[in-house]
């Protein structure tokens, strides 16, 4: 079984620069009601190591690169984003750690709720608990 979704937004190719939208119920699954994004990931370093229990999300590398690996509780995929107009849709119930953060890589994260750290699982075993019978 698949875990996570890698979708093709638009790319409207412009001789003054590309442009990439993502729109809610169309480009993207569901209603965003939130968006963030990570930069200035120092080399080495992590981010991630959690699940969340109702929380959509959609990863978009708007600049560099790094990688996704995805654990449902049974299997893990790992995906790279290093295409400014390819998404990774991330379901409920979704171990994700995110690595290899290219210099100057931006994540920027679709998401469709507000931030609710109640939604969080941060503990592997609490995670495997739930999703990994
Ligand atoms: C995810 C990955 C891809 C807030 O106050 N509001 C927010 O909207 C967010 C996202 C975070 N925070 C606070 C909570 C922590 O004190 O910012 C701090 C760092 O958050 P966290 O350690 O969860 O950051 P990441 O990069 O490990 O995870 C984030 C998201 O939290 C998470 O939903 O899937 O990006």
């Amino acid at each position: 079984m698949k875990i996570g979704k890698l979708i093709e937004l638009c790319k409207i190719v412009d001789p003054r620069g590309n442009l990439t939208v993502a729109e809610q119920n169309i480009d993207v699954p569901f209603d965003i009601k939130r968006v963030y994004w990570t930069y200035d990931v120092p080399g080495g370093e992590s981010r991630g190591g959690h699940a969340h229990k109702h929380l959509y999300q959609c990863l978009v590398a708007v600049s560099g690169s790094f990688t996704v690996t995805l654990d449902d509780g049974h299997d893990r995929q790992t995906y790279l984003l290093n295409h400014p107009w390819q998404g990774l849709i991330i379901e409920p119930g979704t171990w994700r750690t995110l690595d290899d953060f290219s210099t100057g890589a931006v994540c920027l994260v679709l998401a469709s709720d507000l931030y609710d750290e109640e939604d969080y699982i941060r503990d592997y075993d609490e995670f495997l608990k739930i999703y990994g019978q």
